[in-house]
Formats: structure tokens, sequence, C-alpha cells
């Protein structure tokens, strides 16, 4: 590939030792609250992300002031735990340094919003001293590796955490940039660190790795570059690691109005042992490393590597490189995607209470206290956290006889959202989109409330407000929310218009399909109250919206 028709972000990551870049420097330069355009982008390795509130955007230009610049900060957190010591850490963090709020992901990870450049560097620091980092969150590495939540609910789960923290340790870049900036670490002289895995560029683009563990398919397997499907194997009580399914080249980033973008599902190509994980794993990434799209970053994702080499090309390849012979798939099934909500009982008599945090933000606000409320549950709570994978929570691993001190809490506080609201609002999904998300088309989080009350509306009316309906809101068609694999999804055009999607089904495992563009919320409603009502009336029992729009032929592919 010719060195002209590079993107720019791959010059810039050439050219930073290691993705130092001039960052130290910019974080000290006060006067401005932004830092410069190359290190924007290597701060994404590091974990944070530049941001602007978009609300006051226009004010502060005819005030003729700089944007209102702040820093967002993603957390690593594989497979979502973190103690309650952690917890109040972090909540500490938000309420000093952030915007008062803790912003739960789609991957379960933490987001803080609002850090302004002067306490940045105190923000990570103060992150890592509670042991978390953020290395790697963002970028073109791998992100957070995500597995299916509830872990302690079987050994099997336990076992499957584990890998989480073991892939994503093994894939994290060797580069000690992080420590020099943010922790103050020894600088290394002269030739950066060897990166033995990403080599000096990193990757083509960011790369994803879902653990999970059927037959819940909570972390949606499918919608990432490397979905690993866990095989029970013939351990006591059947719960031993046998392996892993291994799927690849799923990813759901489109760019409205360019057809050579798409969602599409990984697909299995065959059962590797756990010995073998971490050989094929790298050997997916390298191959991705060596093969991706380095000019145009919206064709650079593993998918369009796929699709480029031909499956077969990519699995002899990565065959070749890790030493290993895939076997054939074993068989699974999925029958959920969504949380599994209030209490269950895992091994050993512990119990897990999995919370409704509505499009994962946790703040205080007027009659439901949350932060405050969670901050009060991780101080009594002895067990752990669990951020699931669709932006709620998990009080993990609590003794029978502590229940109850956490119920009081919880309603107290107005968490026990799970126990008052209907299903399809309990598993409905938003990305963050506006204000601080740059590439926001349109409200996500801030509109999910009240358009879930219009189509809630619409569902009583037809008198199936029980059913639920996977229903999924993204700013923009970037696909954080994962909108293409919901039954419902509307997905940023503009200002109060969307995209409507229809189609997906209930356990992640099909894509949903275009249906109308460019809505307003009248126009939404207009196209989805015909379909309402005929799925009312001639529904089977159980049947899911998304299947019996497909049943009836009222989409096709
Ligand atoms: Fe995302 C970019 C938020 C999960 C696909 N995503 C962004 C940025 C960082 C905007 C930016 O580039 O400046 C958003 C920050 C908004 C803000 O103000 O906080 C953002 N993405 C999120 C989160 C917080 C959404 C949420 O509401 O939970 C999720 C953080 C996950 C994490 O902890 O790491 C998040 N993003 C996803 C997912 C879902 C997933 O991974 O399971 C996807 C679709 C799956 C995929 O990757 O294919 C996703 N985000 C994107 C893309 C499109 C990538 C592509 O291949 O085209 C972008 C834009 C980009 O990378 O250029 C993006
Ligand atoms: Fe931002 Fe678009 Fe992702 Fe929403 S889907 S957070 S608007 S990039």
């Amino acid at each position: 590939m010719g060195e002209s028709i590079l993107s720019p972000v791959e010059h810039i990551k050439a050219a930073s030792r290691g993705l130092r870049g001039t960052l130290e420097a910019g974080v000290a330069d006060l006067p401005t609250g932004a830092l410069g355009g190359d290190d924007t982008q290597l701060l994404k390795f590091h974990g944070s992300y530049q941001q602007d509130d978009r609300d006051l955007r226009e004010e502060r230009r005819l005030q003729k002031l700089e944007p209102a610049y702040s820093f967002m900060i993603r957390t690593r957190l594989p497979g979502g735990v973190c103690t309650p010591g952690q917890w109040l850490a972090l909540d500490a963090i938000a309420r000093t340094h952030g915007n008062g709020t803790l912003r739960l992901t789609t991957r379960q990870a933490f987001q803080l919003h609002g850090v302004v450049k002067r306490d940045l560097k105190a923000t990570i620091a103060a992150i890592n001293a509670t042991l978390i980092d953020t290395i790697g969150a963002c970028g073109d590495v791998n992100r957070n590796v995500i597995a299916s939540a509830n872990p302690m609910q079987s050994t099997l789960h336990a076992e499957v955490h584990a890998w989480a923290a073991r892939i994503s340790g093994h894939l994290l870049p060797r580069t000690r940039a992080y420590h020099e900036i943010w922790l103050d670490g020894a600088r290394v002289a002269g030739t950066p660190e060897a990166e033995p895995i990403y080599g000096e560029t990193y990757l083509p683009r960011k790369f994803k790795v879902a653990i999970a563990v059927p037959p819940t398919n909570d972390v949606e397997v499918f919608a990432h570059d490397l979905g690993l499907v866990a095989i029970a194997g013939s351990g006591a009580g059947g719960a031993d690691l046998a392996g892993f399914n291994v799927a690849v080249g799923g990813g759901l980033g489109v760019t409205h109005g360019d057809p050579a973008t798409y969602p599409r599902l990984a697909q299995v190509i065959g059962f590797v042992a756990p010995g073998d994980t971490l050989a094929l794993a790298e050997a997916i990434v390298t191959t991705q490393r060596d093969f991706g799209d380095r000019s145009n970053r919206r064709r650079a994702r593993l998918k369009y590597t796929i699709e480029t080499m031909g499956i077969e090309a990519f699995v002899a390849e990565v065959q070749r490189r890790a030493g290993v012979q895939l076997a054939a798939a074993r068989p699974y099934r999925f029958t959920s995607s969504g949380d599994r909500f209030g209490w269950t009982r895992g091994v050993g008599d512990r119990w897990h209470l999995n919370l409704r945090i509505p499009a994962g933000r946790i703040a205080d606000r007027d009659g439901a206290r949350h932060l405050t409320g969670l901050r009060a549950v991780a101080a009594v709570h002895r067990g752990d956290f669990r951020l699931t994978p669709n932006q709620n929570l998990i009080v993990a691993n609590v003794a029978a006889g502590g229940r109850a001190a956490i119920d009081e809490l919880v309603r107290d506080h107005g968490l026990d959202l799970h126990a008052r609201t209907p299903p399809t609002s309990r598993d409905a999904l938003a990305c963050v989109a506006l204000p601080t998300c740059p590439l926001a088309m349109a409200e996500a989080e801030r509109y999910l409330p009240g358009f879930l009350a219009v189509f809630e509306a619409r569902l009583a009316h037809h008198g199936i407000a029980q059913v639920p309906v996977l229903v999924r809101l993204s700013g923009c068609p970037n696909g954080c929310s994962r909108p293409y694999l919901a039954e419902v999804a509307l997905i940023g055009k503009a200002p109060g218009r969307y995209n409507l999607h229809l189609g997906g089904d209930a356990t992640g495992e099909r894509l949903n399909v275009p249906y109308r563009e460019n809505l307003t919320e009248a126009g939404i409603i207009a196209a989805l109250d015909p379909l309402l009502q005929r799925f009312a009336a001639e529904r089977r029992p159980e049947e899911r919206f998304g299947d019996f729009l497909w049943r009836t032929k009222l989409l096709s592919a």
C-alpha cells in the first residue's frame, strides 16, 4: 500500500513514539482547554476523548469564546466487574472532577464526562489508584473485552470472566507512554518499546471482543470483531469450559449514504480449545493489523478485511499464524439477549440483583437519587458490582442475609425501576449522543424517556403493554446502542429526525432492516401504529414483534 494513501491517523500513530506525541506538553498547556489535533487522536488510546458541550456551542461562538471543552474518560473493565471500594472511588471522582454522573456503557465500562483539561491528569491518576485503568479503552487497539454478566451464577460464568481479563491483558499495548504521561512513571529514553502484537502503527481501526455464555447472548456476541461462544465441558455439573466457538467479522458502524458501509454479523468459523485461545485471538488481531485497510477508516474494521480477503483465506491465514487448527463448531443455542432483572440465585447461595439504569446514566435527579443511592449500597455491600452489556448494573454476590438492607436502599432511592417499569422500557437502550458526542446528529439518551412514553402508550392502546419490544435509539448511524439488532430502532439523521429500522430478534442473531427514512416522532408513530395493530390482533402466543414482521412478510430482506 503506497504511503500517500494512508489515512492521516496512520501518520499520527507512526510519528507518535509509542502513543506519546506531544500529549504531556499539551495537557500542561493551560491557557486553552483543548489539545492539539494530533494529540486528540493519541489521547483516545489512553482512554479519553476531547469533547465540547454542544448545547453551549452557539452561545460561546457568539460570545467569541472557545467551545466549552472537556474530556470524557472511559475505563477498561474486563467483564464489567468492580468492587464496592472502586465504586465509591469512581463516584467521588465523578463528583469532584466530572459532571456528577457515572455512565455505564454498552461495553460494561464506566464513562466520566465533563473533566476539564487541568483535572485530566489527576483524574486518570485517581482512577488508576483504585486499580482500574483506562489503557486502550478507545483508539485503534483491542477495546474492553466484554463477557456475559452474572458471572458468579455458575462456575462456567466465573471461568469466562477470567478469560475476559486474560484476553484483555494479552492484547494490551506494551508502550509505557500511559505510565509516563499520567502516572509519573519512569521515562523511556530513545527508541520506544516494541509492540510485539500491534507494531508501531497499531491496528487500522478499533477491535472488539465479546464472550457469551449460552443460552444468554447479553453481550450480543455477533456484533463484535471477535465473538467467543463458551461451550460447557463435562466437568462436575457440566460446568467446566470445553472451549469456545469462534465468530469473526461482526461490526455495526455505518455511514449514512455510503453503501460501502454496513452492519454485519460475525460468522462462526470453528471451535478452539482453551489452551489455544490466546494464540488464536492474537493471530486474528495481527491478520487484521496486516491486511486491514489503512487508507479509508470507514472501511477499516475486520468485517471489511474479511469481505475483501474472503473467509477461507482469512481463516487459513489465522490458523497458520496461530499454529492452531480450528475444530468443527459445537452446538449451542441462545434464548435471550437482554438482562435478567431482579434477584437471581447463584452458586454457593449467593444472590445477584440486576437493576435497571435508564441509558446507563447514574445521576441524582429530583425523586430519583440514583448516584447517592448506589453510593449507599456500595458502603454496605460486601460482594461486587457487575456492569451489564445493556447499560445496567448487578449488585452481585450478596449473602442471603444481606438482601433486605440492599432492597431498602434500592427502594428508598428510586432504584427499583426493574420492578416498576414496563418490559419495553426496561430493555430499551440509548447511546449518549447530545450534548457530549461530537458525532451525534439527533438526540438519543435525552430522548429515550420521551419516545418510550409515546411508544408505550401505543402498545397500551393496542392492549399489548406487557409484551416486550426491543427498542434502541442511536444519535447517528455508528450504532453505539447496537440499534441494528433491535426489533425497533431509531437511528439519528438530523435534529428531531430518525431512520426507522425494524425486524431484529430477541437473541441478538438477526440484523434489522431499514423501513422508513428521515421521520419525525409523528412519522415514526404513524409508520409503527398499523404494524402494532396487526401484531396485537394476529400474533401467535409468545411471538415477538420482530419475528411477527418477518413471518407475515411485512418486512422483506
Ligand atoms: Fe461508540 C464512537 C459512545 C459502544 C460504534 N462511541 C463513539 C464516540 C466515542 C464518539 C466519538 O468518536 O467521538 C461516543 C462517545 C459519546 C460520549 O459522549 O460519551 C461513543 N460507544 C459509545 C458508548 C458510550 C455508547 C453507550 O451509550 O453506551 C459505548 C462505549 C463502549 C465502551 O465502553 O467501550 C459505545 N460504539 C459502541 C458500540 C456497541 C458495542 O461495541 O457493543 C458500537 C457498535 C459496534 C461496533 O463497534 O461495530 C459503537 N462508536 C461506534 C462507532 C462506529 C465504528 C465503526 O466501525 O464504524 C464510532 C465512530 C468511530 O469509531 O469512528 C463510535
Ligand atoms: Fe455518538 Fe453516534 Fe455513538 Fe450515539 S451512535 S454515541 S451519536 S457516535
